[in-house]
């Protein structure tokens, strides 16, 4: 990879930079105090430096907030407890892996594992004495957690699509390069976790990612079309699969993508990302050099609300952007070639790929594994893995697919999961099939509202609202965040809620049903029953006179219940944002779309 351009940020003097900026530098590549305070028995927590650095290496350290209060008036400190995210670049993962995974869940995890929107899992509950023998334990199977998080290329996904095995094992090849090129070299990781010796060297530990590694996470995501699951236009840096003649000819080049916002800063927005180009399969790792290494070098080191890559772009312009990725590639980028999207979410059920084997999508509400009363989850996964050949595969949509199943076999596997209360049949709406949800509480420091805990009721009130509209099984994306930061996607989905304050949230409505434009604003800081009443009118409305074939989205468009946000994928347009959010006068002000 490129070395940093050390004529810039790296070399900035370093009061003139943030404070992570700072932490980043002296921080020994990422080794801070970290093993210092692993072993501090005085408390459950790490030095609260350790803790941003410990995000390189996939954790964070939480509190269980249900406890928070009653902790508080024992006078005890909060429940300290480390949340770890596995790297899985692309969702697959064998069944050895997939028992070792289960086995630490067990013994470390509190009995949880919870697929995530990035297509890997989370192990939440974990204590600080328990963190080294479960990264080790991973390390057993080849797994591990260098850069799940922080300033660096995270978690690498990849379409998952069953029927297309050979196009999929392709594209999925380059993901998993991308992710192993991308990723910090992160001695210090081998040295906390597994105990290797540091070792003496002139060579520098970080040739791509000097001493501050990047100004904020960057996100890479590969789509193999028509369905866009892994909304590449959320991805920092995207590669949409052109496929001409049953053959894979290469990528379009989507940048600029990121789906967060800080509550209340302006100058903070959801943006979709952009179509720049087209590169050959051979080009991809040359491009994400090259697209890493202009954000590396021109990305905001001094506020770190506007230091991912969109803004990055907002603030050079694309044309430049675009032009000092090619300065470094070396060449120009082709003109993007055609491609067509139909939708982002997950086919339930089996399919069968061109080989003739089968991949059986199972429905994992908002992705947590765990063994309740009526599903065994954990069992169910555990009982499977012991007799399966093939392999799983995670996906965006927080989904678990069996894959690889000879036609043979089918039954038994139906029968593993059904005799775990693993349901198979359609849930009892389109709606719920395709729900998804961040995590929120009771882990998440970030969260305002509930998220995945207020999913199963939110669909409960709706879904009788569906039923009497005769909506029940019409495709339509509901998201829930549990703040502004938008883990779920939300500003993608045709109705979000994402979190204001316990119990009440924003209603965003109008996004593009394949992740293709984003959703507005509709009411700001409400309750369920005013999200309720404003769903039954638009729903019913909807289902009244919409056009033949006409998404939710569109309608909530057409109909003037928010104003059009343009269509992502039109090439070289200017970066979408949603407005600020506005009062309910100014919205009722404005007029309708057409
Ligand atoms: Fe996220 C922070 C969970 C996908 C945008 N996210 C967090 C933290 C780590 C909270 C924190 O910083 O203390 C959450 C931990 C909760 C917990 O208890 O597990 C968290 N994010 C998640 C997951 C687990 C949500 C889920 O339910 O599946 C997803 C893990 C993905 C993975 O495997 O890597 C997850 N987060 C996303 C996505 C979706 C995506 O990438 O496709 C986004 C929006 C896309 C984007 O990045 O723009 C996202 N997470 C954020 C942000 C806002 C970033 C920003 O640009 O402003 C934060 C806050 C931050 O970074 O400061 C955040
Ligand atoms: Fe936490 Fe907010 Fe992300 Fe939900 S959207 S997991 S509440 S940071």
């Amino acid at each position: 990879m490129s070395p940093p351009d050390r004529s810039r940020d790296i070399t900035q003097p370093l009061d003139r930079l943030s404070d992570d900026e700072r932490l980043k530098a002296g921080s020994d590549h990422l080794r801070g105090t970290i093993s210092q305070s692993l072993i501090d028995r005085i408390t459950g927590a790490v030095a609260e430096s350790d803790t941003k650095l410990m995000k390189f290496h996939g954790m964070y350290q939480q509190d269980d907030r249900d406890l928070r209060e009653e902790r508080r008036r024992q006078k005890l400190e909060p429940a300290y407890q480390f949340m770890i995210r596995v790297r899985m670049p692309g969702g697959v993962c064998t069944p050895a892996q997939w028992l070792k995974l289960d086995e630490l869940a067990r013994a470390h995890g509190n009995g949880s594992l919870r697929i995530t929107t990035r297509q890997t899992l989370q192990f939440h509950w974990v204590l600080k004495e328990a963190l080294r023998d479960t990264l080790q334990g991973l390390h057993e199977v080849l797994l591990d957690s260098i850069s799940a998080c922080g300033d660096d290329a995270r978690g690498v996904v990849c379409s998952v699509d069953p029927a297309m095995s050979a196009l999929h094992a392709q594209v999925y090849a380059l993901a998993r390069q991308a992710s192993d090129h991308a990723i910090p070299r992160m001695r210090a990781y081998h040295e906390i976790w597994y105990g290797e010796q540091r070792i003496a060297g002139g060579e520098s530990e970080e040739p791509f990612y000097g001493t501050t590694y990047l100004p904020r996470k960057f996100k890479i995501g590969f789509v193999i079309p028509p369905c866009n699951d892994i909304d590449v236009y959320a991805q920092d840096l995207g590669f949409i699969a052109i496929v001409e003649s049953g053959r894979l000819t290469g990528f379009n080049v989507a940048i600029g993508g990121g789906m967060g916002q800080t509550d209340r800063v302006k100058e903070t927005w959801p943006g979709l990302a952009q179509v720049i180009g087209f590169v050959a399969p051979e080009q991809v790792i040359a491009t994400c050099d090259a697209v890493m290494g202009t954000q590396r070098d021109h990305g905001d080191r001094k506020n770190r609300a506007r230091a991912r890559f969109k803004y990055t772009i907002d603030d050079h312009g694309l044309d430049w952007i675009k032009g000092e990725i090619e300065r470094r590639l070396g060449f120009a980028l082709e003109p993007a070639r055609a491609f067509e999207f139909t939708s982002n979410i997950d086919p339930l059920g089996w399919q069968q790929d061109e080989t003739g084997r089968w991949h059986l999508t199972v429905r994992v509400p908002s992705g947590r594994l765990v063994n309740r009363s009526d599903i065994h989850w954990l069992d169910a996964l555990r009982a499977l893995a012991r007799v399966h050949g093939g392999t799983f595969r995670l996906t965006t949509n927080q989904n678990l697919v069996v894959s690889q199943v000879p036609a043979a076999r089918r039954t038994d596997v139906e029968r593993i999961l059904r005799d775990h209360g693993v349901p198979l049949n359609e849930p009892a709406s389109a709606m719920r099939r395709d729900a998804i949800t961040c995590v929120a509480f009771p882990t998440c420091a970030l969260a305002m509202a509930e998220s995945e805990r207020y999913l199963p009721t939110l669909l409960d009130r709706i879904e009788p609202m569906l039923s009497r509209h005769g909506l029940s099984r019409d495709a339509i994306t509901l998201r829930i965040s549990g703040c502004p930061n938008g883990c779920a996607r939300p500003y993608i989905a045709e109705i979000a809620l994402t979190g204001r304050a316990p119990g009440r949230y924003n209603l965003y409505l109008g996004g593009g049903f394949h992740g293709q434009r984003l959703n507005r604003l509709y009411l700001e800081n409400v309750n369920e029953a005013a999200i309720l009443t404003a769903l039954d009118e638009v729903l019913g409305h909807y289902a009244r006179e919409r056009s033949p074939g006409e998404r939710f989205g569109d309608f909530a468009i057409r109909a003037g219940y928010v104003t059009a946000v343009r269509d992502g994928p039109d090439f070289n347009t200017p970066n979408q944002r949603i407005a600020p959010p506005r009062s309910q006068e100014q919205r009722h002000a404005e007029p309708a779309a057409g």
